[in-house]
């Protein structure tokens, strides 16, 4: 066995492979503002729909640098967006909106199916796996001053659940 011939064809894909990431990366980067934006967005997602659904859930990682909050949220996808989280009420899981997600310094805060997360409301239109919705964060540090991230969140399918382990009966959202 020659040494080229095994490793020729070994080499395309792998570049192939490089490319599509990055265009993939590229396509799901973040956009930080330049001045104090202290926070990372990692992971972003959105639930896909079935036609008549007119809500559904965005999903991310977001770690601030200093003791912060996520205090609203906007898409052109969407005429309404609120911030949610679960909680029991009456026995039953229930999703609730709040007026702000506190992102304690430096600690990585999950937005998942089961717990926190970014509703999405009055959807226009069906979203199906692959589709990137954009997403606005507005993020207010302790000094009260708010600051802005973009946020680009890919669709996946309706059945997706985020992290490996959802409990059951935990709701949509
Ligand atoms: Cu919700």
């Amino acid at each position: 066995m020659s040494q080229n011939l095994a490793a020729r064809p070994v080499r395309r894909p792998a570049r192939a492979r490089a490319v599509a990431s990055l265009s993939l990366a590229a396509a799901l980067a973040v956009v930080a503002p330049l001045a104090a934006a202290q926070v990372t967005v990692s992971e972003p997602w959105v639930r896909g729909t079935v036609a008549p659904q007119k809500a559904t859930g965005a999903f991310m990682k977001l770690t601030s640098k200093t003791d912060a909050a996520l205090v609203s949220a906007a898409s052109p996808a969407a005429k309404q967006v609120e911030i949610h989280e679960m909680a029991m009420v009456d026995n039953v899981m229930r999703m609730r909106p709040i007026r702000e997600l506190a992102l304690p310094a430096g600690k990585e805060v999950e937005l998942r199916p089961g717990s926190y997360h970014v509703m999405l409301m009055g959807i226009d239109h069906q979203l199906k796996q692959g589709e990137v919705i954009p997403i606005t964060l507005t993020i207010r540090d302790r000094d009260g001053k708010t600051q802005t991230v973009e946020v680009k969140a890919e669709v996946r399918e309706l059945a997706a659940q985020g992290a490996p382990k959802q409990p059951a009966g935990m709701g949509r959202h």
